[in-house]
């Protein structure tokens, strides 16, 4: 096949060669001798881009040719995608030809991929499971599209100054973005405000027209996602919000410049920055806007589809499965039926059954302050429509329920998709749920308590609509892509499978658990990661890290529930053993932390500055003599999440029980070899069943025990008085001796901790320090920690998103993924 060696698809190191140098020449206008980085990074990205193309258009046609296709819809406010060039390459199986043919060129590929800055387009485990599910179905051969929000300003830089975070924009397309083609034929246009009006249709029947105050141009961004392997490509379509009109010609030539331009300004702001999604719910209008902004686009560009296909639109679920992201989407609900009863003409029975055959839910979170209420007079400004069809979907719905249970009031009110309580508010959830034909949690213990506790009401209604799809995180990004070492050491021992069949191949691993080789050539390798985080953190830090210590990591959000401060109390512990006594034995020990703040949260930003003057104490302590070694890893990101996973020994996922939904980090530790010590909350309660109840370091109280305990009155002054371990702990932060004596500055943790606790900190510190002495003992047993790191990644076959991704095709969609 000519076209093989063709200067955009020839995958031969020759080839690639003159890929680069024909990009580098011809699209950054530099020769090898005037490039800079970013323009070496340019060079490469396009060619790689090229090489993924064909399965690219091949996508784009099975998507809008075949009748009989059935697709998912994935409707996300985040996609945290994470660097693209090192995944792209992997899935295409050409890093050994592009490697050799960039060092014909004096080019390092390593530091072409470790140079891209990623695209922040999530705030952490909801954005990035995204990611991990779009890569999933692209590599099972699972048709689908992505649609999300193309941010101007995704996650804020962290940036830390003596010791408080400082949130900086990020501007990350500043140096453009490769990897996306703008589609402007494809633009929609969104309505916003207004009034709604009846009329009567020629038909005679009467309909109802919004006639809103104003319009955005939704123009979408297309990402492609390609499979491993390299053959099968799906879209991830991302809106940017535009002017209908770049200027207001009128203004214009009266001579009001600033007001020419101003409808430009007001309509780019939707598009224009990520919210905080772990912040306390705030009616921000700019944030419904947003929300309403993509679904109406997504669900307008998928009724092109169907419409391009010839199918009629009753058929309209047969061609999409839709999936609600959370509820970030779930006005989706209504704006379908208004496109297909308004815009269509449909009768309102059939346009229910063919959106509720379309839409299905995933639940992340039981935190109660977490699920989104709109109030109803902000909703009915903005979306004054799809707040009366929200009304009537309503009304029909208590009817049923009525019907089913009458006389129950008080059923019907806490089932209602509006909470009269004032000011009333519409209950996203209560839509979402209502509006589709499966809800789902996103592990056992979460969809056990959705159940049970948050939608009780609603699973005794509709108990068959209630699932659990345990979350996954991908292999090929956190595992092949960021552990090449531990990656080829793996493919040494059981070939190369494991990449796209983890589930199925990982286990046999297992086999070489106790074989003193293999064990060494595994220490070898987490010893090389850790050196290579060290040297990382010796650059940007100037903390030196000892690659011989036991790295103990937490990288996650920063929020009390996930109880960043019950880790650095157990530092402060082990900080007074060791100055209690010296001169005991006390094996090397790194601690570090990584995750941002939401910018308006008050506590986790103090718990930020503790643990750093924390650190600053005790690194410089010649008592401790860097045995213990506490270090705060700026900015944690995908990119830099990628460097740490593989160097960790021990994964910290301490959130209270009932409290993390699943968690995913827990997953990517495990499978990069870090045994986790941990509570029985998210899916840690299926990792510890996986990998066996010896081979995880387990403390805490159960979901069932915290709703006990708080049932008798929990009173947190108790333990401080009772334990010595923990009452000095806390003694040391309020009296001064992290931060020079002021006795003022972490008062409120302390406080917090004492006459509130609502996460029981002080509940599970005495557990969470016994089992610490239990991890200790087990790191000075090399083999037997060296075996428990090996059965982790061995047994964890299950948490890969593929397997998720199946349960959803199986479960939920009902597609059957095209390969493996
Ligand atoms: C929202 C809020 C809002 C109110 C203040 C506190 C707070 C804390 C957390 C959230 C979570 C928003 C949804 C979310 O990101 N959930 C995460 O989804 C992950 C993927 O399923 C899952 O692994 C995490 O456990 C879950 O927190």
């Amino acid at each position: 096949n000519k076209s093989c060696h063709n200067v955009r698809t020839d995958c031969t190191a020759p080839g690639l060669r003159q890929a680069v140098l024909d990009n580098l020449y011809y699209v950054s206008g530099n020769t090898p001798v005037t490039a800079s980085a970013q323009d070496w990074y340019d060079a490469v990205a396009y060619c790689v881009r090229d090489r993924m193309l064909k399965a690219w258009n091949e996508g784009i046609e099975r998507i809008t040719k075949a009748l009989d296709l059935r697709a998912v819809a994935y409707l996300s406010a985040e996609f945290l995608i994470g660097p693209q060039l090192g995944s792209n390459v992997l899935a295409l199986g050409i890093a050994e030809p592009l490697r050799e043919a960039l060092a014909t060129l004096g080019q390092d590929l390593d530091a072409i991929v470790d140079g891209e800055h990623e695209p922040g387009l999530g705030n952490g485990g909801l954005g990035r499971l995204a990611a991990c599910y779009m890569d999933s179905m692209a590599t099972l051969g699972v048709p689908a599209i992505g649609y999300g929000i193309h941010y101007e300003f995704g996650m804020f830089t962290q940036t830390i100054r003596d010791g408080w975070q400082v949130e900086m924009a990020d501007k990350w397309l500043r140096q453009g973005f490769p990897w996306e083609i703008v589609q402007h034929e494809f633009a929609v246009e969104v309505g916003l405000g207004g009034s709604t009006e009846t009329f009567l249709d020629a038909g005679g029947r009467l309909r109802v027209r919004w006639n809103p105050e104003k319009r955005i141009l939704a123009v979408p961004h297309d990402i492609p996602v390609i499979g491993y392997g390299g053959t099968f490509c799906n879209v991830l379509r991302l809106w940017s919000a535009e002017a209908v009109d770049a200027f207001d010609f009128g203004s214009f030539s009266s001579g009001d410049y600033g007001k020419a331009v101003e409808e430009k300004i007001l309509s780019e702001t939707i598009s224009k920055v990520l919210y905080p999604n772990d912040e306390p719910y705030q009616g921000k209008v700019l944030r419904l806007g947003q929300q309403y902004f993509f679904v109406s686009a997504s669900l307008r560009d998928m009724l092109r589809v169907q419409q391009m296909l010839g199918k009629p639109l009753d058929t309209f679920h047969t061609t999409f499965a839709i999936q609600l992201n959370d509820t970030h989407p779930a006005v989706a609900v209504a704006e379908l039926m208004r496109l297909l009863v308004d815009g269509h003409g449909m009768e309102w029975e059939r346009a229910w059954a063919v959106t509720t055959k379309c839409f299905s839910y995933t639940n992340h979170t039981l935190l109660p302050e977490a699920l989104e209420k709109w109030p109803v007079e902000l909703f009915g400004g903005l979306l004054p429509r799809h707040l009366e069809i929200i009304y009537e979907i309503n009304r029909r719905f208590l009817e049923e329920v009525r019907a089913a249970y009458p006389g129950d009031e008080g059923l019907a009110a806490r089932l209602s998709l509006i909470d009269e309580a004032s000011p009333r508010s519409v209950r996203m959830a209560h839509l979402a749920v209502v509006g589709s034909h499966a809800v789902n949690g996103v592990a056992a213990l979460h969809t056990e308590l959705l159940k049970t506790h948050v939608m009780q009401d609603f699973a005794a209604l509709t108990p068959q609509k209630f699932c659990n799809v345990t979350n996954g995180v991908t292999p090929r990004r956190f595992l092949a892509l960021c552990n090449p070492r531990l990656a080829a050491c793996i493919t040494s021992r059981i070939g190369p499978a494991w990449i796209n069949r983890f589930e199925e191949e990982i286990g046999k691993l297992e086999a070489f658990a106790d074989d003193p080789g293999f064990q060494a050539q595994w220490r070898g390798i987490k010893r090389e990661n850790k050196a290579a985080l060290s040297a990382l953190a010796e650059k940007h830090l100037g903390v030196a890290l000892n690659p011989d210590a036991v790295f103990d990591v937490q990288v996650k959000r920063v929020h009390e529930y996930k109880r960043q401060h019950l880790n650095i109390l157990r530092v402060i512990a082990l900080y007074s053993a060791i100055k209690r006594d010296p001169g005991a034995e006390f094996s090397p020990l790194a601690v570090l932390f990584g995750g941002k703040a939401a910018p308006g949260y008050f506590m986790a930003k103090r718990v930020i500055k503790l643990i750093h003057n924390v650190a600053q104490v005790i690194n410089g302590d010649p008592d401790v003599g860097g045995r213990l070694t506490v270090a705060y890893i700026p900015n944690f990101n995908v990119r830099v999440g990628q460097v740490v996973y593989p160097a960790a020994d021990i994964s910290q996922q301490i959130s209270l029980a009932g409290k993390e939904a699943s968690g995913t980090g827990n997953m990517k530790f495990g499978i990069n070899g870090a045994v986790t010590m941990g509570t029985l909350d998210g899916a840690n309660v299926e990792m510890r069943q996986c990998v066996g109840e010896e081979n995880f370091f387990l403390f805490g109280l159960t979901a069932p025990e915290v709703v006990e305990v708080k049932r008798n009155g929990y009173d947190p002054r108790a333990y401080a008085a009772t334990d010595p371990v923990l009452g000095q702990a806390l003694d040391m932060i309020a009296s001064g001796a992290f931060s020079a004596g002021d006795r003022e500055i972490f008062r409120p943790i302390v406080d917090n901790l004492l006459y509130q606790d609502e996460y029981m900190v002080l509940a599970d510190f005495a557990s969470y320090m016994h089992c610490q002495a239990l991890v200790m003992e087990a790191c000075r047993d090399t083999a037997r920690f060296t075996r428990m790191s090996i059965l982790n990644v061995a047994r964890l076959g299950k948490f890969s998103s593929d397997r998720s991704i199946r349960d959803y095709c199986r479960d939920i969609w009902n597609i059957t993924p095209e390969l493996g």
